[in-house]
């Protein structure tokens, strides 16, 4: 089910606060996506592994410190140096899952007070997601869940704030889950929503870039 030679695969990307189940969502839709005989592959930012991620991990982590817009250009360092393999992924066909994105990137980082379109500027040219997928949550509740693991941004207070900036972001190409339905509820309505993102793309919808 690779679909026409010529087909391309979709970005998909997930979003929302910690502990809204992103990572667990995205990784049960790539199982899906696969079972079906989907060519997918999971990816999350930051991607940790590069040495440009271990600095913001690192950061994360509170083992350093960083001035606010450097680590906001960290951050966009590290999508861009994954952006031409994004690209020839999608191209050849293979459909990428995304936990967090520039939306991350820009209300995690407007959240601490530096102005949105100096936020916006960096992530300008890296590709556009075909859907992004807002679990929606309150912050209150997310914090419930608890095992909010330490790093630097996992406080109710400041979790408030970024819901505040993700809503200002939403725009047309946003799905909103509700994150306190059940597992296999937002199971349900990510996996219909991701499939039919896959089949729009399929039958050739152009890749884009930010901000668009
Ligand atoms: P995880 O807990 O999901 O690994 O996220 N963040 C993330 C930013 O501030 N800017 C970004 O561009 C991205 C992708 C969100 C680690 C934390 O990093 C924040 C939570």
């Amino acid at each position: 089910r690779g679909g026409k030679e010529d087909s391309r695969g979709a970005l998909v990307v997930l979003e929302g606060l910690d502990r809204c189940g992103k990572t667990t969502q995205s990784t049960r839709l790539v199982k899906h996506l696969e079972s079906l005989g989907y060519s997918t592959e999971l990816w999350r930012y930051p991607d940790r592994s590069t040495s440009v991620g271990q600095m913001i991990s690192s950061y994360l982590s509170n083992k350093s410190q960083l001035d606010d817009h450097t680590i906001h250009l960290l951050f966009s360092a590290n999508r861009w140096e994954k952006r031409s393999l994004m690209e020839s992924k999608l191209k050849s066909g293979t459909t990428l899952v995304v936990d967090r994105y520039s939306y991350s990137g820009v209300a995690f980082s407007s959240a601490k007070g530096l102005d949105i379109e100096w936020c916006k500027a960096p992530e300008i040219g890296l590709l556009a997601p075909d859907v992004v997928v807002y679990l929606d949550i309150p912050p209150e509740k997310a914090a419930e869940r608890g095992g909010y693991g330490g790093e630097r941004y996992e406080q109710l207070e400041f979790q408030k704030k970024v819901g505040q900036r993700y809503q200002d972001l939403c725009s047309a190409n946003w799905k909103i889950i509700d994150a306190c339905s059940t597992m296999e509820d937002v199971e349900k309505q990510l996996q219909e929503i991701a499939l039919d993102c896959v089949k729009t793309c399929q039958e050739g919808k152009p890749l884009s870039c930010l901000w668009s």
